[in-house]
């Protein structure tokens, strides 16, 4: 069993997991310390017959050490906390020229919407898929998450990416993921009763193959065969390009 997190994959991954590793090690040295005093004067200190407790006063310079060296500690990891969050985090640092999508948290799924070719989101070819996301790999990309009942959260585990959705908010996330593949994609935030079943993956794919998937969405879209009937229909090659290639909507 790997106890460690799992490797991350996009671009702040490293910065983040090297704070997350800092604070782990400074936490685990301060539990072992103070668990291990607890034990030994529990030990040391324990009642006999023939000894009586003594009042003792406090020490002064203890107090100020053991006030002065959290207060340290903390603020020397707030000072390096600041730049890895504005990175991840603070719109304003968001990189531009990004893929922008809108992603919807429903009770219990996820909904992500891709605007038409020319980038309208009303436009007859734009599209939407249930619970997957298909991002270009080593590209930077926005998502702007909405939620449409209940407080959702988007998490990504491999991407170091977790984020509520709030009814009435709509919140850009960014990533650029540095290798191709699918990804899990959960809910963090208790949800529901079906909240378990908010599962979904994100698929970072090369950039030909992410453009070959959605000219494939445009064009069912527009020929009114929906998503599940084009991926079920196994025959993407031979499909005719100027026809819908099986009948029915979704
Ligand atoms: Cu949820």
């Amino acid at each position: 069993m790997n106890w460690l997190l799992e490797p991350s994959v996009s671009t702040f991954g490293p910065d983040i997991d090297r704070l997350y590793y800092i604070i782990l090690v400074i936490t685990g040295i301060v539990f072992v310390l103070t668990e291990g005093l607890l034990i030994y004067f529990l030990v040391r200190y324990r009642k006999r017959p023939d000894r009586r407790a003594e009042y003792i006063h406090g020490s002064t310079r203890a107090e100020v050490l053991w006030t002065l060296g959290p207060l340290v500690i903390v603020l020397m990891l707030g000072f390096m906390s600041k730049p890895v969050w504005d990175r991840a985090k603070d719109p304003a640092h968001f990189p531009e020229d990004a893929l922008e999508l809108t992603v919807s948290a429903r009770q219990f799924e996820w909904e992500s919407y891709y605007p038409g070719a020319g980038g309208d989101p009303d436009a007859q070819d734009a599209f939407s898929i249930l619970n997957r996301v298909h991002v270009p790999v080593g590209e930077p990309v926005i998502l702007h998450l909405e939620a449409e009942d209940v407080i959702h959260s988007f998490f990504v585990p491999r991407f170091r990416v977790k984020q509520d959705a709030i009814p009435g908010r709509t919140i850009p996330v960014w990533f650029e993921i540095t290798e191709p593949g699918e990804y899990e994609l959960g809910c963090a935030e208790l949800c529901g009763i079906g909240h378990y079943l908010m599962d979904g993956v994100v698929v970072v794919q090369s950039r030909a193959e992410f453009d070959a998937w959605r000219a494939e969405q445009h064009a069912a879209a527009l020929g009114g065969t929906g998503a599940a009937q084009l991926a079920g229909s196994g025959d993407l090659d031979g499909a005719p390009a100027d026809g819908p290639v099986a009948e029915g909507g979704l």
